[in-house]
């Protein structure tokens, strides 16, 4: 065991500003711009080989989605995580979440350091992410997670726009209001066979499961989140009441809780989002759960760069992913991105990277251009 746990030797922070293609709306508001923390580290192994290894941190710049927010989790990451993960001696990427288990929450802030030790220890071994896994897909159906638009016939030509792409599945952000006649009209527009969802962000409430039942008539795959994250119970009920799944995003932070959710029919469908839950390994943890229990899992997206998008495209490749995720192309939200190899589809599909470690390589000219500042973590 102890063969295979590196030394940290090094920590850099760089924080990155990228304009979005279009502003993106959800329910709890309009984004022109993602400010994204990337971590990078260096490990040595007993020979004193260094490899590094990058991790890309999910949190938004307001705690609107989570309660993480971009400052808050580069903050813990230098006055709490990193102190404490660095002080605990070698390790792999395995050791990460339970020598980090006695600080409380911060998971995307935890996940991104996880990822960044595993990526370089994929690297040093060789190894792709995929593999390291258990992947059996070697491709991976894409959908497409569409905005929120004031006009219908704006939202019909963006969602034509999609579909021309290639893209096999289509999720619409929802809140009250046009809600039902926009459904009505995505569906009047891509036909019956085309799979379609939709993603509220918790802007319902339990007393909406007469207006949500009317939903069932558009044959859709799933319900995302209607309801606040901590409103299990509401959820189990508005599953009882809905005929089309319930699907939690934000509710599912842990596997235990997703075990939970699961248990008190709160879950009929699961988003796993790495980031959301601490990282990667617990999210195959709770893939492996769902598997076991019968729950469909597909896997989210949270506009990450080519670093994250590579890597989520190793994980939808678990055979429990059994529904298209929101792995798009990287144009689908950036026009330029900081790997050499952005996330493209063909024919609706995004091919697993098997490129030793999660899948990428960094275009560093862009990257550079693209920082908006750097710190160099004090070991
Ligand atoms: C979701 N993602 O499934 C999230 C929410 C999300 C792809 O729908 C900037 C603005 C970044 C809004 C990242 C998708 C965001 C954002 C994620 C929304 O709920
Ligand atoms: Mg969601």
């Amino acid at each position: 065991m102890t063969a295979h746990r590196r030394t940290i030797e090094r920590v850099e922070l760089r924080r990155i500003a990228m304009p979005l293609v279009a502003p993106f709306r959800t329910s709890f508001g309009s984004q022109t711009d993602r400010d994204i923390l990337l971590v990078r580290v260096v490990l040595a192994d007993a020979d004193g080989t260094e490899t590094e290894g990058w991790g890309e941190c999910v949190a938004l710049s307001e705690p609107s989605y989570s309660p993480e927010y971009v400052d808050g989790a580069q903050h813990v990451m230098v006055h709490h995580l990193l102190p404490r993960l660095i002080a605990s001696g070698p390790l792999e990427a395995a050791d990460v979440a339970p020598r980090l288990a006695k600080l409380h929450g911060h998971p995307m802030a935890k996940g991104a350091l996880e990822m960044a030790v595993l990526d370089a220890q994929l690297r040093a071994t060789g190894q792709s992410f995929a593999s390291f896994l258990g992947a059996t897909a070697t491709r991976i159906p894409s959908g497409v997670s569409v905005g929120i638009h004031d006009s219908t016939d704006e939202l019909l030509s963006t969602v034509q726009g999609y579909v021309d792409d290639g893209y096999v599945r289509i999720k619409l952000k929802i809140e009250p209001g046009s809600d039902i006649e926009q459904v009505a009209a995505v569906r009047e527009l891509i036909g019956p066979d085309t799979p379609f969802q939709v993603d509220a962000n918790t802007a319902y409430r339990r007393t909406d499961g007469a207006h949500l039942r009317r939903l069932d008539d558009y044959d859709l795959l799933l319900i995302e989140q209607p309801l606040p994250e901590d409103d299990i119970i509401g959820h189990a009920r508005l599953a009882a009441e809905v005929a089309t799944p319930i699907c939690l995003d934000e509710s599912l932070v842990s596997a235990a809780g997703t075990a939970d959710a699961i248990e008190l029919g709160a879950c009929e469908i699961a988003n796993i989002k790495p980031g959301r839950v601490g990282g990667y390994l617990e999210a195959v943890r709770i893939h492996d759960l769902c598997l076991a229990r019968g729950i469909p899992v597909w896997c989210g997206g949270m506009l990450e760069t080519g670093i994250g998008r590579a890597a989520n495209a190793a994980l939808a490749a678990l055979p429990g992913f059994t529904l298209p995720g929101d792995i798009s192309a990287s144009t689908r939200f950036y026009a330029q991105d900081i790997v050499t190899d952005p996330i493209t589809i063909t024919d609706g599909h995004v091919t697993v990277p098997v490129t030793p470690g999660l899948g990428f390589d960094l275009d560093m000219a862009f990257l550079d251009a693209v920082t908006t500042a750097t710190f160099d973590v004090e070991l």
